[in-house]
This record gives C-alpha cells, structure tokens and sequence, in this order.
C-alpha cells in the first residue's frame, strides 16, 4: 500500500453539495474541499424535483478535480457517495429513469401522511415492522403516492435505487441498495437487515424493485464512466449523510455521548444495539436508522437551520466570509432574549414560500412581536433549535433511563456558537463542537477500513479524536 492513500468522498446536501479528497497517511486525514456547488429542488407547476442531471455533472466536475488535485504519480484508490435519505429514482431494466426525482419536500405526501396518522393500528403496525415513525419524507409515503398516481409505472419500472446508489450505479455499473440509506425508507425491516414484507404490503410497493441491502464497506466495483478514475473503486459507504456523520463521532467507548448532527435538519440521537420501539418511542417519533456496521442510530428529526437558510432568503443577505457570519451572529447575541419561542415543528415551516412569513404567522398566533432584523431572527431561530434539541434529548433520556454527559455536535450549525451555546443552556448538559467535516470523515472512514487500511472504526474514532480541534460550550443556568 503506497505511504499516502488517497480517496474522494462525494457528499450531497439538500442545499449544497461537496466532493472531498482525502489523504490518509501515519493514520491521520487530511481533507481538500475540491469542488463545492449549491443545490436546490425546482417547482414544475404543482410539483417539485431534483435536477439530477446537474447533480451527476457536478459529481463528474468534482471527482475530475478531485484527480487534478492529487501529487503527480498518485491515483484515487476509491470513492464513495452520501446524500440526504429517502429519495430514489425508478429505473427500467436498461437503467433508464423511468419517473421522475421528486423532491422529499413534495406535498405530494400529504394526504397518505394524514391517512397513516389518522389509522391507528396501521400506524403501529409499521412503526413495529420498520421502527419508522411516520414522516412527510418517508419513500413509503412517495411511492405509494407514485404507485396511486400513476399505476402503470409498476410496469415500466423494474428496480428503485436511492440517489447514493443511483450514483454508484452511474459510476461503475452495479446496482444495489445500501443498508443505511434504505433503513430511511419507512420499508426496511426494524429486526433484520432485509425488507419488510409487511411495509412493501401496506404501501403498495412492489418488493421486486428492490434487492437484499449491501452492507457499508462493499466493494461494488471500478469506475467505468470517467477515464479519469479508472482503476478507483467505488465502494458502498453508509449512504445515508446521517450515517456518515454520526460513524465520524469521536464517541467515547462507554456510550454516554449525545450526537448531533446539524444542518438543514438537526439529526438528535445515538447509537444502540437494540431499538427503540415502545409507544413512547413512537409518540417521540423516534426514527431507528441503521448505521454503518448495522446496529441502530435511535434518532429525532429536529427541524434545523433550514429555518435560518430560508429566512435568510427572504432577506436576500447571506453572509459570504467567516467575519460576515461572525458579525450577524455577535450581533444576535447581543439581542434580549426573545419573548417567545417558535415550535420549529410546524408544518408550515416544511416547505413555505416565504419562511419569514410562516414564522412571523406563528409568532403572530401566540401574540409575540416579529423579530425586526436578520439579525433577531438569527436569534428566534438558534434559541427555538437548541430548545428543540433539548426537547429531544430529554425524551431520550425518559425513554432510556439513560443520563447523556455531553453533546457531541458535527455539521454546519457545529460552528455556529449562538446554536452550540443555546442547545447547551436549554439541555443543561455541555455541547462538545467539532470543526469536522462530519459527514465526508464518516464516508471516508468506512472507505479506509474497507481497504483495510485501518482496522475498524473504533480504531479510526481513536485516531481522529487524537488530532481534533474541539470547543466546550458548558451550560449556562
Ligand atoms: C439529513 C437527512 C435526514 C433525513 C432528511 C430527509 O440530510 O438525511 O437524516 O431525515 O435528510 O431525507
């Protein structure tokens, strides 16, 4: 094996996307961000959509500068590819796309949501079958939508694959579903890592679109689509983004750590042998996502900083440079204490037109004044998160009996300190931030022990942990 390994991660965010060179050498990672590119859904009339077609450009673009960026004479030993769960594509036999990608944001989901919700038993029948709660995103919720809509697409559709294995298969040939992505589908059996027949039932899916899951780590085989990476491997890593960012967590062995994980959504949870299925769980709604070795990431969607992205939409002023986002969040902590806070799980914060009216309607229903600047809803915004973290946090430690010792938080919101120190303040535990590239270390990483280059991921949370930068935030009574 050559002293220096060199590998890409291709990291696709609802809202933006990333390709990243990893260097592994005397166990420690070095990261080069080579190619960054925004990413949104489109409306076309009354539905909305990914453009897939500029997503496998920019995966080209960025794995081709991925290339131009390695020391002369050194070679790409293999990629792997996360994104966002729950969306896939349909594809014929000649691995034609078949319908199009909606996007998860779709309200195309709205009324089987308020069926499954309304229906009790069917309720906690899947919730029993596949430990997933029920949620507007759900692939179970799209497909069966799919399938209603438009039945003649089980004839012309022979397999779904989720985008991180439609890109695999773009890349090297071969099809397969990955174990964390499909574990988001809301069809995945909760007890083994095989599809639930009772879920394909319910929603009306058809099972032969899907095979047995591959597990992280698998060598699914080269590229064959770029020249430029011939010979590089493609290996399946845990897809799910969720997944990859939460393998990255330094966690201490004893299982005491919270993770967080924070960006469009903030992902509340930790690692588990068994689920968590009780009724209390469900009424949490408490997702069991798989991770990468197999086992469980009990977890809350927390509604994120897609508040803040949008809301920042409206104002049309994002900060650009480190100083810009330094000086709107100083400004916010200066601000008093908002009067009241947001319940960020509003549903008409899932997709508004405009985030600063549906958040101002809220505040208008409980009789509190609207921020007046991007500066006080910076503050609403990071005070409601972080309470909503907390929230989150204290059902797991109901539900467990469990008492978590510190948050460990990756992601986006991990350098935002005003979001750090309030979840810290409103959990009464200490949020422990990393300047990690959660999502791309954890992708690299099930790469690495994939070519047995390191051990297993115990071992390289060993090493990462050792060169980490990180800040306490303790709480604030
Ligand atoms: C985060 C994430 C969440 C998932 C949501 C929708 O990027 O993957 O884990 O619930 O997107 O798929």
């Amino acid at each position: 094996m050559p002293s220096t390994l060199h590998l890409a991660a291709v990291d696709l965010g609802a809202t933006s996307g990333r390709v990243i060179l990893g260097a592994w050498s005397k166990n420690r990672l070095r990261l080069r961000e080579v190619h960054r590119f925004p990413n949104n859904y489109r409306e076309l009339g009354a539905q909305t959509y990914w453009e897939i077609g500029t997503l496998w450009h920019e995966v080209r673009t960025g794995l081709r500068a991925a290339v131009a960026a390695l020391p002369r004479g050194a070679r790409i030993a293999s990629v792997g590819v996360d994104t966002w769960g729950c969306d896939h594509v349909l594809l014929d036999d000649a691995g034609r796309l078949v319908f199009p990608t909606h996007a998860y944001r779709d309200t195309r989901t709205q009324a089987g949501l308020g069926h499954l919700n309304n229906t009790r038993a069917a309720l906690e029948r899947i919730y029993a079958a596949t430990g997933i709660p029920a949620a507007f995103y759900n692939t179970s919720l799209q497909l069966e939508e799919t399938v209603a809509a438009c039945p003649a697409v089980t004839d012309l559709a022979s397999r779904c694959l989720f985008l991180p294995d439609y890109f695999n298969f773009l890349l090297c040939g071969r099809a397969e579903n990955e174990l964390t992505i499909a574990s988001t589908s809301q069809l995945l059996d909760v007890h083994t890592p095989d599809w639930s027949q009772a879920a394909l039932t319910h929603f009306r899916v058809p099972p032969q679109w899907f095979t047995k899951p591959v597990r992280p780590g698998t060598k699914l085989g080269k590229v064959t689509s770029l020249p430029e990476l011939a010979g590089t491997q493609v290996i399946a890593v845990p897809s799910h983004d969720t997944a990859s960012a939460y393998d990255a967590m330094p966690a201490s062995p004893d299982g005491s750590d919270l993770f967080l994980s924070s960006g469009t959504w903030s992902l509340v949870g930790f690692e588990s042998d068994t689920p968590l299925l009780s009724a209390e769980a469900l009424a949490a709604r408490v997702a069991n996502e798989r991770t990468g070795d197999g086992r469980y990431r009990p977890l809350t969607n927390v509604v994120g900083l897609f508040l803040l992205e949008q809301t920042m939409n409206d104002f049309k002023a994002r900060p650009q440079t480190p100083a810009e986002w330094d000086k709107l969040i100083t400004d916010a902590e200066k601000l008093p204490a908002p009067a009241g806070l947001l319940d960020p799980a509003d549903p008409a914060f899932t997709a508004p037109k405009s985030m600063r009216a549906a958040i101002d309607a809220q505040l208008k229903r409980k009789k509190a004044p609207a921020p007046k600047n991007l500066a006080g809803y910076t503050r609403l915004i990071c005070d409601s998160v972080g309470r909503g973290h907390a929230g989150a946090i204290g059902a797991f430690e109901r539900m467990t009996g469990k008492k978590f010792r510190r948050i460990l938080m990756v992601g986006g919101g991990s350098k935002n300190r005003l979001l750090c120190q309030a979840t810290a303040d409103a959990a009464g535990i200490p949020v422990v931030s990393f300047s990690l590239e959660g999502t791309a270390v954890g992708n690299l990483a099930r790469q690495l022990v994939a070519l047995r280059a390191v051990k297993d991921l115990a071992t390289f949370r060993r090493h990462l942990s050792a060169d980490l930068e990180q800040k306490i935030y303790a709480p604030r009574s």
